[in-house]
């Protein structure tokens, strides 16, 4: 065994919910950007990290498990949403059960919101990493490997007669420049096999990249407990070099920036821009914004710069439900971006929520109401989701620990429903709202010139299509009267509303 040898996985999640297993042909299959920055950090110490992608790879819990144990790491290292968390939990323990020596540690945005929790209850789990991971993570390696006690390393969390114990916490990485590059050679077939949604990129291939850390705003559905609220920065001109790094190495064509506030700061974001300008670089790249930082001078230069696509956390026409969500944003306000946005020649994807507490039927009227009159070019629908984490999941549960419903938390079910709807109710309104945006023809126009302008999408589509008439014909054959949702997957009864 390599004491030097760490192997980090990315571990299979619900994706959809089940009978909808063909979506994913069409949906984002980005990889761990988390991941890929703490193999780059471990590899400059001289360790040995290689990485596996379960989802995009369709790798089962047990192959996953098998390629570790025939790689007899030293150490392993597992990404936690909520989501993925009964997964990585039976992978370990068939790493532990046949490699006891073999170190796992844990770390991600689940651990950041729920890690005392996760490692009292899961015992095949060694220690956890909380919050951001690079420094953490090393000095917690050199630890072991000095034979120390982990105790004294900042920023875990460690288990002693099944009770977890916190470490204070380590200062972040002030200066993101000082990190290396995220390790995208570790990928397997990078680039090729990670794409973004169908229809959110013109052509490919496609890497990620965050070029900030952090949010300041406090929106109540949102999980920021990872990197806080405080933002710090890539230099512009260290953005640019991942950009031609990528594009010259690689062949990548097309950035998408994950970071929570792109546009947080409009200096860093013109002098981006201007960098991209002067070199010609020719790439294209889409990133988030809130609607209260564009303005049509900035977007004009985005534009001119590569810009595609900005997503918009739009969430509901209803500023009532807006103001609920501590969203700190206007309707009126959010029309204005968008017009502007569509103005510019950038296209426009609206991010909504559905089931958020307070929605009503006169809510949903009004979100209906508002995607029809916006010029938005894409939409996505959430169903809304207590992350732990978010301050909507204290509020609701208190300090409740609801696992239960983890492994449904990935949007696409729905956990909770509000006071006075049923998830029967809000999941007849989801299919409405959506066809209520891509049903009009001028969409139906819009994606046709797309898909002829763009062909690359086609083949995801048709995949798509052909997945979805195979469920249907299984469903019919099977006396289910062409349902997708198995009657006996569906969670929906075991549903337990503490506010009803
Ligand atoms: C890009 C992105 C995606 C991409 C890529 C996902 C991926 N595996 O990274 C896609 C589109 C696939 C995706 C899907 C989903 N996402 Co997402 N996503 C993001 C986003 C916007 C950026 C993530 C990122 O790259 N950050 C930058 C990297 C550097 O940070 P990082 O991954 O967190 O890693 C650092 C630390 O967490 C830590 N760390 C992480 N893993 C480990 C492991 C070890 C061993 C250690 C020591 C440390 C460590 O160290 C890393 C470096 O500092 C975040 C929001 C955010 N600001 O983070 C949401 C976010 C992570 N997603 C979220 C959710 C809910 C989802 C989905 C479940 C549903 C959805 N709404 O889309 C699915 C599930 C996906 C899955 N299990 O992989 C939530 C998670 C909440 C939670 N408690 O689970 C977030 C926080 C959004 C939010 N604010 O609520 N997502
Ligand atoms: S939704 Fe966006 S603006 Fe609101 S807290 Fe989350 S990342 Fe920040």
């Amino acid at each position: 065994m390599s004491t030097k040898k760490i192997i980090f996985i990315n571990p299979p999640y619900e994706r959809i919910a089940p009978g909808y297993e063909f979506v994913k042909h069409i949906t984002n299959q980005s990889p761990s950007l988390g991941l890929l920055h703490l193999a780059a950090e471990v590899r400059l110490h001289d360790y040995e990290p290689s990485i596996i992608e379960s989802d995009i790879f369709n790798l089962s819990i047990d192959e996953v498990a098998q390629q570790v144990i025939d790689e007899k790491p030293a150490y392993v290292g597992i990404t936690l949403f909520t989501v993925g968390i009964w997964g990585a939990a039976a992978i370990a323990r068939k790493i532990k059960q046949a490699l006891p020596q073999t170190i796992i540690i844990v770390g991600g945005p689940h651990i950041s919101s729920m890690g005392n929790e996760t490692i009292e209850r899961f015992k095949e789990f060694d220690a956890a990493v909380v919050g951001e991971g690079e420094k953490i993570l090393m000095e917690l390696l050199e630890t072991y490997e000095k034979g120390s006690s982990i105790v004294n390393v900042p920023g875990i969390i460690y288990r002693v007669n099944d009770m977890a114990f916190r470490t204070p916490e380590l200062p972040v990485n002030k200066v993101l420049d000082e990190l290396p590059f995220p390790a995208w050679d570790l990928l397997p077939d990078f680039p090729q096999a990670y794409k973004p949604a169908i229809y959110d990129f013109p052509r490919g291939p496609v890497a990620t990249i965050a070029a900030s850390r952090g949010c300041p705003f406090h929106c109540k559905f949102c999980d920021t407990s990872t990197f806080g609220a405080k933002v710090r920065h890539y230099s512009p001109s260290k953005v640019f070099d991942m950009m031609k790094h990528l594009h010259e190495t690689y062949g990548v064509r097309h950035i998408m920036f994950v970071d929570d506030l792109f546009l947080a700061s409009k200096v860093r974001t013109e002098e981006l821009c201007n960098l991209l300008l002067d070199s010609g670089l020719n790439m294209t790249w889409t990133c988030t914004a809130r609607v209260d930082t564009v303005k049509p001078e900035i977007l004009t230069l985005m534009k001119k710069a590569g810009c595609w696509e900005i997503s918009f956390g739009l969430e509901t026409g209803s500023n009532d439900l807006l103001k609920k969500m501590d969203k700190a944003a206007e309707v009126e306000k959010s029309e204005q971006a968008i017009k502007w946005t569509a103005e510019a020649g950038i296209r426009t994807k609206g991010l909504f929520m559905l089931g958020f507490p307070g929605e009503d039927s006169g809510t949903i009227g009004q979100t209906k109401d508002f995607i029809r009159r916006i010029p938005m070019t894409i939409m996505n629908l959430t169903k809304f989701t207590p992350y732990p984490g978010s301050p909507i999941y204290r509020d609701l549960y208190g300090t409740n620990i609801r696992e239960d419903h983890w492994e449904k938390m990935n949007g696409m079910n729905f956990v909770w429903a509000p006071e006075g709807m049923t998830v029967e109710e809000l999941d007849r309104q989801y299919q409405e709202i959506l066809l209520a945006f891509y049903r009009r023809p001028q969409i139906g126009w819009y994606y046709t010139k797309l898909t002829l302008q763009y062909p690359n999408h086609l083949f995801r589509l048709l995949r798509f299509a052909l997945g979805f008439a195979a469920a249907k014909i299984r469903s019919i054959l099977s006396g289910r009267g062409g349902l997708l949702v198995k009657p006996h997957e569906t969670h929906l009864d075991e549903i337990d509303n503490p506010l009803r």
